[in-house]
């Protein structure tokens, strides 16, 4: 799932257009809070650069990224257009890392079946801290970045 081959992050000029009127609904998990909080300022600063109004995005935060579930499924529920689920979960060395991944992944995608608000994940799953700067703003970009770009496609089909 490299991104460098087809990562199709390019916004059209209709998009755009439309962007200064869309809501946006961040949900951050505070679990590797240096790493979420890179990846937050990455989607923030996207949206304001492509014409988001700062009025229009709001923010809330969880614990971790078990309860992304919950943050999102509120978020959908507040007057936003599309929502961007914000996490890091690293291996350690147990199992716990696989029930969270699996856990939220398929937490928010029932939710984006089941509710009419997108839900964007931007949620790092990495075998160790490296993988996750390199992904949060170091050689790999930042994926706080490419999910806001995708937010504002999905929200413009909406
Ligand atoms: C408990 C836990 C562990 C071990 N690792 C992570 C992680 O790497 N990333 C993350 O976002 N959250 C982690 N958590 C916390 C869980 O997501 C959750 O907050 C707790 O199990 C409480 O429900």
């Amino acid at each position: 799932m490299a991104t460098y081959i087809n990562n199709n992050f390019d916004l059209g000029s209709d998009a755009i257009s439309e962007v200064h009127a869309m809501k946006f609904g961040l949900v951050v998990s505070t679990w590797n809070k240096d790493i979420t909080d890179n990846l937050c300022d990455g989607a923030y600063k996207t949206l304001l650069k492509y014409g988001a109004k700062d009025a229009n995005i709001k923010k809330i935060e969880v614990p971790g990224s078990f309860e992304l579930i919950y943050g999102c499924k509120k978020m959908q529920n507040r007057e936003v257009d599309v929502v961007i689920a914000i996490g890091c979960i690293i291996k350690g060395e147990t199992d716990h890392y696989n029930y969270i991944c699996e856990s939220v992944s398929n937490g928010i995608s029932q939710l984006n079946i089941i509710n009419d608000v997108p839900i964007v994940f931007c949620v790092l799953t990495d075998h160790n801290i490296q993988q996750s700067i390199n992904r949060s703003g170091g050689k790999h970009g930042n994926k706080g970045v490419e999910s806001a770009v995708a937010a504002i496609k999905i929200a413009s089909i909406k």
